[in-house]
C-alpha cells in the first residue's frame, strides 16, 4: 500500500462527484512565494506561467498531488502544457457557468483538469464554484450561462495550497470578487497516455465488491454502493439510473476491465 494514492471509495467518489480535493504540505514560504510572484506579474505569461513563476512545479512534484495523478491517470499520466493563470481581480463580476471539455457522457477517464490556489480562498474572493454530479450532463453552453444558483454548488472556499482535480466536464464558474485582493488560480490538465490494465490506486477487492445495500445509498463507502447511490444533485430515479451506468462503465474502465 502506498500511503499517497487514493482509496477505492476516493476513486469511486470522484467519479460520482466529479472533484477531488487534496491539502498537500507543501514547503514552508512555498504559497507565500508564489502568491507574491503572481501579485508581481504585470502580463499574463498564458502556457509559460510555470517559466515565469517554476516554483509551480514543486506543487505538481509534491507525493500528496502525484498520488491523486496516479490513482486516475496511471503513472504514466503527461502534464499537458496548457495551463493559465486565472488571476480574480478585486471588485470583479462572476463568470457564468460552462464546461471545460467537450460536454460529453465520456466512459472513459482519460483528462481532467488540476485548479492550484496558492493563498486561502475566502468567500467574498470570488471563489471557483463547481456543481459536483454535473459532469456527465449535456447542457447547451449559452443556456447554461444564464442559470444562477444551483442546488448542490459548492464554493471552492480553500486553504492556501490546495488542490482541487475537477472532471473536465464539470460545471463551473466563479463568484464575484468581492474583496481588495486578487484571487489566484493556476489551471492544469493532465492526461492518461496509456490504459489501465489493473487499478492503479490502493484497491482492495473485497471491499470493493460488496453487496449493493439499499438500506445505506447515499452514506455508502464502499464502491458498489457510492456508484449505485450516490445522488449530488437529487436527480429523478429514471435520470439517475443513466448516471449509474455510466459510473460503472468509468470504473470498469479503470479496473483495466472493457468499458
Ligand atoms: O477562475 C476560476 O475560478 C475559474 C476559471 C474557469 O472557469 C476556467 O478556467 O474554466
Amino acid at each position: 500500500m502506498n500511503e499517497h494514492l487514493l482509496s477505492d471509495a476516493e476513486v469511486a467518489r470522484f467519479l460520482v462527484s466529479g472533484y477531488h480535493l487534496v491539502e498537500p504540505e507543501l514547503p514552508a514560504g512555498l504559497n507565500e512565494s508564489i502568491a507574491a510572484q503572481l501579485n508581481a506579474l504585470d502580463y499574463n505569461p498564458g502556457d509559460a506561467i510555470t517559466e515565469a513563476v517554476p516554483e509551480l512545479w514543486q506543487v505538481l512534484d509534491h507525493p500528496t498531488v502525484k498520488g491523486a495523478l496516479v490513482s486516475l491517470l496511471g503513472p504514466d499520466y503527461e502534464v499537458q502544457s496548457h495551463r493559465h493563470w486565472h488571476c480574480k481581480q478585486p471588485n470583479s463580476p462572476h463568470m457564468n457557468w460552462h464546461q471545460d471539455g467537450l460536454n460529453n457522457r465520456d466512459v472513459l477517464l482519460n483528462r481532467f483538469l488540476g485548479l492550484y490556489y496558492p493563498t486561502d480562498v475566502t468567500p467574498d474572493m470570488g471563489p471557483t464554484i463547481i456543481v459536483p454530479g454535473t459532469q456527465f450532463r449535456n447542457a447547451p453552453t449559452d443556456r447554461m450561462a444564464t442559470y444562477s444558483n444551483i442546488r448542490g454548488q459548492v464554493p471552492l472556499v480553500v486553504k492556501a495550497g490546495t488542490v482541487a482535480f475537477t472532471h473536465y466536464d464539470l460545471w463551473h464558474g466563479t463568484a464575484a470578487n468581492r474583496s481588495p485582493h486578487k484571487r489566484h488560480m493556476i489551471k492544469f490538465l493532465f492526461r492518461r497516455t496509456q490504459n489501465n490494465t489493473a487499478p492503479t490506486w490502493n484497491h482492495d477487492p473485497e471491499a470493493a465488491n460488496k453487496p449493493a445495500d439499499w438500506n445505506e445509498r447515499d452514506r455508502a463507502e464502499d464502491v458498489t454502493n457510492i456508484l449505485n447511490f450516490t445522488n449530488p444533485l437529487g436527480v429523478s430515479q429514471s435520470d439517475h439510473y443513466k448516471e449509474r451506468a455510466i459510473r460503472r462503465q468509468n470504473w470498469n474502465y479503470l479496473m483495466g476491465l472493457s468499458a
